[in-house]
């Protein structure tokens, strides 16, 4: 391994082939060797050596033991089958697109995983909850609640009633849920008083009906998952390219010479993408991924749908960057210099026609330092240079990236820096080149399209308003970080989610959870049991829903939904399976039924025609969103449409300026105080978010426990944290407040000097709720500063 030590202290490494062993530290550790919690599954983990390849027979292995677990071997084959095919589907998992050439099994392990987790035989009764009382449903990890499987009837909690009406969640008829909403809601002092919670999971139709919703009851709270998520590079890309959605294809990734994959690890959360950057690959591309850990997935990738992929696989990393948490914005910025000073390498007759504010970027990327981007990158000046060759030799360029740019505090103006970067050389809005966030929930794009926005665009609601004859409120709404606020100073008192975990989800969980006892009503419309269902207001409602992979007969017609992928294709899909039980609406029909009990005959929308027919409601949505003209006829087509997009169309930029802006924001990078390390929150291997499949991170080496923070060895033999140790994570911000999670195994890992990561959501309750990005507000989750203490 080769390393070299700058001035304070952070290292670079560059990639070799020993670059993943593990090495031990010397020193003793004071620390307790004996887990402090009574778990023994979930705080017991063993750890051996992290991988190198991802996918492969394991890959195949793995998901069809999980799917057999869950759903038995005949509906796992029916299921499997239909996922992501053209009358099937489209899989609940990640917002990855399909290609045109589809495989008879077009699914992945994580996405199989996602299946089966739905698609379970496993059934949460009225049963169940009489067993399990509130208090002890609070006591249970995540883990245990998603196994218990799907809820089969609505279910109501009301705290005040005192014994064990107060203590238990009872079934409650659909009809008296919709009367108790109503009643809250009406109740309330000002329609702002409610929250509207989205995760993306939810289809197009029922996220349009619940923002049509939300305006015509009176509010723009609607926060959704986006904001704690892509907000971000939302942001950044709407200022600086005029929208704020990705502008590559998949053949634009197939036709690349140059694909950077910056703070993203797509053989676990996009295994899909894989397949792309295989292909890529076969074409002539080079591929960079720039990340503090070096992820299995991008160094080797074993395709399980050819012979030799399964056997040999295909090596896709040819330069790893392994980068100091937050580091990519004065990457970025000294690499836009270095382009700059190297004669012919702008794209002159790009910068003149189609941008903006060239100057004085220009200006303030002369002043990038090699000195501070080297101590802010942790990477040698060589593994820099050798960048910039590769930079300058291609001619198509692509970034893609996901939670390790949009989750610090500077991650705005890091994305800015990315397009910058890509403006500089021509790469956007031309084949083979562009930007790329990689999206997360299979449907987080479509759902911001339909309008789930606390911050919607005038025109958007001069469309709505004109299409209902209603008056939406034109002030912002709450987003995620705001509402919690709103709930702990009282200002917000009915909170109601369309899907999701909120609790888990959101930072500071102590807090947070606090907050949400506050209200008044809390209502989770589910598929599957979660935190968030034992921690409640006053009054609570679970409304069991349908799933992706059910089956959706309304007024004897078997409806579609549709969905928009990170690439701006939308399509439909179509569940085959009989809902997990008869009780279960659809999310369309949980909204129309809501909004017909809380705005009455007062209301003119049709609410009870949409919820027979979806059709109509994608009537509606051709109407309002630009870009869904004629949008049943198209959706029907196999494979659907693609939604226009200025940049990549036309090369058209849509920003204030009318051309594509270049900014200059101050270079940023955390700053570290002695004795600590910044913590990254992420995902392991066996998760979606905050539903857990299992106990295993296989690619890290980590097995049967998610209770571990992963540390280089030299920093950990600097802080006395011997591997096998436990230790506490202590965070501090600046309002001083200790925020603990305790018992963690150190888990010696080739992670960047000065770095440490640790699994989400446990470690949410270090996240401080002011602690959010510039601009987006997101939650700050992959830059924590934190120390560590000894297990008491
Ligand atoms: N199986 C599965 N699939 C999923 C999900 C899941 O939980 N499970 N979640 C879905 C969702 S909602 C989302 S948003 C996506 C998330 O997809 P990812 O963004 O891939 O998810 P994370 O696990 O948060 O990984 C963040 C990556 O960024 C790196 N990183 C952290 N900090 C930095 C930094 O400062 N700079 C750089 N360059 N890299 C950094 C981390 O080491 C890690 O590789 O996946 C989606 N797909
Ligand atoms: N520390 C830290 N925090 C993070 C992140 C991080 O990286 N670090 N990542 C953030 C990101 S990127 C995201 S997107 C959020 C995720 O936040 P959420 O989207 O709120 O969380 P999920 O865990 O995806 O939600 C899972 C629940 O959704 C329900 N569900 C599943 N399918 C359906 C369905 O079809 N319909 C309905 N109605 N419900 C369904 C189930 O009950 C399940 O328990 O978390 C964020 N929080
Ligand atoms: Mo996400």
């Amino acid at each position: 391994m080769s390393v070299t030590r700058d001035r304070i202290g952070y290292v670079g490494y560059a990639r070799d082939a020993t670059h993943g062993a593990r090495t031990h530290s010397p020193r003793e550790s004071v620390m307790a060797s004996k887990p402090p919690t009574s778990d023994p599954v979930q705080d017991a983990p063993r750890v051996s050596p992290p991988k190198h390849a991802a996918a492969g027979i394991p890959a195949v292995a793995h998901s069809l033991r999980i799917a057999q677990q869950q759903m038995g071997a005949r509906r796992t084959a029916r299921t499997l089958l239909k996922v992501n095919q053209k009358n099937g589907f489209d899989c609940p998992g990640c917002a990855w697109p399909e290609g045109d050439h589809r495989h008879t099994a077009e699914f992945c392990e994580n996405g199989a995983k996602a299946v089966a987790e739905e698609a379970t035989v496993r059934r949460v009764t009225p049963e169940f909850f009489a067993a399990h009382s509130l208090p002890d449903l609070a006591t249970r990890s995540g883990y245990w609640l998603g196994q218990q499987g799907r809820i089969t009837q609505p279910m109501l909690l009301e705290r005040d009633a005192g014994g064990e009406a107060g203590d238990h969640y009872r079934p409650v008829s659909w009809e008296r849920a919709f009367a108790i909403i109503a009643e809250e809601l009406t109740a309330l002092d000002s329609p702002d008083e409610a929250l509207f919670y989205t995760s993306g999971r939810t289809s197009n139709e029922a996220a349009f009906l619940l923002q049509l919703f939300a305006r015509e009851f009176g509010t723009n709270n609607l926060p959704d998952c986006s904001n704690m998520c892509h907000e971000s590079s939302g942001s950044a890309l709407s200022e600086t390219i005029g929208i704020g959605k990705g502008s590559v294809s998949l053949e634009d990734l197939h036709q690349a010479d140059l694909i950077i994959v910056a703070g993203q690890n797509p053989g676990t959360n996009h295994p899909r993408m894989l397949s792309a950057l295989e292909k890529a690959k076969a074409s002539g591309a080079k591929i960079i991924s720039v990340n503090p850990l070096p992820e299995a997935g991008l160094e080797r990738f074993k395709n399980p749908q050819t012979p030799q992929g399964l056997l040999k696989g295909t090596s896709l990393t040819d330069l790893f960057l392994q980068i100091r948490i937050g580091g990519d914005q004065a990457l970025f910025r000294l690499l836009n210099k270095l382009i700059l000073n190297t004669p012919g390498a702008v794209d002159e007759t790009f910068v003149r026609d189609h941008t903006h504010g060239y100057e004085e970027f220009a200006a303030a990327a002369e002043a990038a330092d090699w000195d501070e981007t080297l101590a802010a990158t942790g990477l040698e000046r060589a593994v820099i240079e050798r960048t910039l060759a590769m930079v300058l030799a291609s001619r198509r360029t692509i970034v893609c990236w996901a939670m390790g740019l949009t989750q610090h505090k500077h991650s705005v103006p890091t994305i800015r820096e990315v397009v910058n970067f890509l403006l500089l050389r021509g790469n956007i809005g031309r084949p083979g080149a562009g930007v790329c966030p990689v999206r997360g929930h299979s449907n987080v794009q479509g759902d911001r399209t339909m309008g789930i926005f606390e911050r919607p665009a005038p025109a958007f609601l001069d469309a709505l308003d004109r299409e209902f004859g209603i008056t939406s409120p034109r002030h912002h709404g709450y987003d995620v970080v705001r509402s919690i606020e709103a709930l702990r100073d009282g200002k917000a008192k009915v909170f109601f989610a369309m899907g999701g975990n909120f609790v888990a989800a959101t930072p500071d969980t102590d807090v947070t959870e606090a907050a949400m006892r506050r209200a008044r009503l809390t209502v989770h419309v589910s598929t599957k049991l979660n935190r968030s269902h034992a921690v409640t207001g006053a009054r609570a409602l679970i409304l069991p829903t349908l799933g992706r992979t059910d089956k959706d007969v309304q007024g004897g017609v078997r409806q579609i939904v549709t969905v928009e992928d990170s690439m701006g294709m939308v399509h439909a899909s179509r569940g085959n399976l009989p809902p997990a039980s008869p009780h279960l609406l659809s999310e369309p029909a949980i909204v129309a039924r809501m909004a017909r009990a809380t705005l009455g005959p007062g209301s003119a929308t049709p609410w009870e025609d949409f919820e027979k027919d979806y059709a109509r409601i994608r009537d509606r949505i051709a109407r309002v969103v630009p870009g869904f003209e004629d949008f049943n006829a198209r959706v029907a087509r196999p494979g659907g449409f693609r939604l226009p997009h200025a940049p990549r169309d036309e090369r058209r930029f849509p920003t204030a300026t009318g051309k594509a802006n270049f900014t200059a924001a101050p270079v940023e990078y955390p700053a570290l105080p002695a004795g600590r390390l910044l913590l990254q929150t992420l995902r392991s291997h066996d998760q979606y978010n905050t539903t857990i499949y299992g106990l295993d991170d296989r690619y890290r080496g980590i097995e049967g426990g998610r209770r571990v923070v992963l540390v280089n060895a030299e920093d950990a033999a600097e802080l006395g944290l011997a591997d096998g140790s436990y230790t506490d994570l202590v965070s501090e911000w600046k309002d001083g407040v200790e925020r603990r999670a305790p018992g963690f195994r150190v888990v010696h890992y080739p992670t960047a000097r000065g770095c440490a990561a640790a699994y989400y959501p446990e470690t949410n309750v270090l996240v401080p709720l002011g602690s959010t990005a510039d601009t987006s507000n997101t939650p700050a989750s992959k830059s924590v500063v934190v120390r560590f203490e000894a297990v008491g």
